[in-house]
């Protein structure tokens, strides 16, 4: 089972006046926006003393907060921000964006982006170095819309046995979303890549608490960035991101673990030469061969950088609210998703992986980056405790699990035994 991390607050009064305040400023924000178009808009996610604010609250044994521009969500640490979405926002194809997970590493975030000023620097190895506003980027560049998953590689890491250390994340650090945005690939050909170029880094306004810890910086190969799909985007599900997750801009890189989705972008740097920053040598590492699964005594010496999600399912309904009665049909529902060759099937099992049948994939067509829900009626013939399990097949034929350990508790895929009481 999965302990709820508890954050103690003595300052919850305080906390909550203080919320008001900045709520009532997104508020009036919001208004702007809409009113005067994004060329002036200026976000602010603090309140008059600097401090991000959230009501903290307990229910159903797990600590929720609300932040500005959020609905409640499961509240992993509020300095930096880390934020879960319940399982229930699930049932919808998109992730609204006032219930999407939220996860920085440092608690030194951006609060306050002013339109006006700030810029987008492209160079490094290239011909012409560019600086772009928000503004620019809507009007110089084709806009080009997406749905993909962003997931957390460390989503579900509270299920692994043994534990591991890091967020204790249910099966919320996940959201499926429409992006909106320029190709990468547009803005680097106009900067004009030169020849033997090899990475291509990508860093935001986040900054360290302390001058001894690294800027969050992540790099991808110069093939992969210069790829069509990849974006940087202003919107999100047709509104600017909310300052949590980004505002004004992000990488979007469909398919790949949102530690590569680089939030507050405003620096895409061209290298001749590999990157060797600690989010992409240090941190953020799998064992290149995961069949040869590392063990805490055993852990692996030969790793890789993180990067394409491996497919899985989540169960969303039944959920711990959700009365069932032995006699009486169900809807099993849940989503599926992988790292870009879309979901060809779903199977449910409800006696604990003894028999399984296929699950009725949705209609609806994302394309092959995003969720893909799924449903199976059910009709337990008694009551008693059922263990109910999902599994997913890709669209190139991987199938979910077994689940193998790592020290990190990266991309879990298992399948999980959720159990079900039927009264
Ligand atoms: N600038 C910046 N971008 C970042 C991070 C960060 O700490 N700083 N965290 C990454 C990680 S690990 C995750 S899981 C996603 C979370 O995206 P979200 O907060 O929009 O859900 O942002 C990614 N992008
Ligand atoms: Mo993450």
């Amino acid at each position: 089972m999965r302990t709820p991390q508890k954050e103690t607050h003595n300052q919850a009064t305080d906390l909550q006046e203080s919320n008001h305040v900045s709520r009532r400023k997104f508020l009036l924000l919001a208004a702007t926006v809409a009113a005067g178009g994004l060329t002036s808009a200026c976000s602010n996610l603090s309140n008059e003393d600097g401090r991000q604010s959230s009501i903290i609250k307990v229910r159903d044994g797990l600590s929720v907060a609300r932040f500005p521009e959020k609905e409640e969500l499961i509240l992993l640490t509020d300095r930096p921000p880390q934020l879960e979405t319940p399982l229930f926002y699930y049932r919808q194809d998109l992730t609204p964006n006032e219930a999407f997970f939220v996860r920085w590493h440092f608690s030194g975030i951006p609060t306050s982006v002013d339109l006006r000023t700030f810029k987008l620097t492209v160079g490094g190895h290239v011909q012409k170095p560019l600086t772009l506003s928000v503004d620019d980027l809507r009007k110089q560049f084709e806009p080009v819309s997406l749905v993909a998953v962003n997931q957390c590689s460390g989503n579900s890491r509270s299920f692994f046995s043994p534990q591991v250390p890091g967020g204790q994340w249910g099966h919320g650090a996940v959201g499926n979303a429409r992006w909106t945005g320029v190709r990468l690939k547009d803005l680097l050909n106009k900067a004009g890549v030169k020849p033997q170029a090899m990475q291509v880094t990508f860093a935001g306004l986040d900054e360290p608490p302390l001058y001894s810890m690294h800027k969050f910086v992540k790099a991808l190969e110069i093939e992969h960035a210069i790829s069509d799909e990849l974006l940087v985007a202003y919107e999100m599900n047709g509104e600017p991101l909310p300052m949590l997750n980004g505002f004004p801009l992000r990488l979007v890189v469909p398919g790949w673990y949102a530690t590569y989705w680089v939030k507050s972008l405003s620096k895409i740097e061209v290298l001749p030469s590999k990157f060797d920053g600690f989010w992409m040598e240090k941190a953020y590492r799998i064992p290149r061969n995961e069949n040869a699964s590392e063990t805490p005594e055993n852990l692996a010496k030969d790793t890789i950088p993180i990067n394409r999600m491996n497919v899985r399912s989540i169960l969303v309904r039944p959920d711990f609210t959700d009365v069932v009665r032995a006699g009486k049909q169900i809807e099993i529902e849940g989503i599926a998703f992988d790292g870009g060759s879309g979901i060809s099937k779903v199977e449910v099992s409800v006696d604990g992986g003894a028999s399984w049948s296929v699950a009725q994939l949705d209609n609806s067509d994302n394309g092959k980056f995003s969720f893909k829900r799924w449903r199976m009626p059910w009709t337990p013939v008694s009551t008693g405790s059922y263990k109910v399990l999902t599994r997913a097949t890709s669209g190139d034929g991987k199938v979910q699990g077994p689940q193998f350990w790592n020290k990190s508790g990266y991309m879990r895929n298992g399948i999980e035994q959720n159990e079900v009481p039927v009264v």
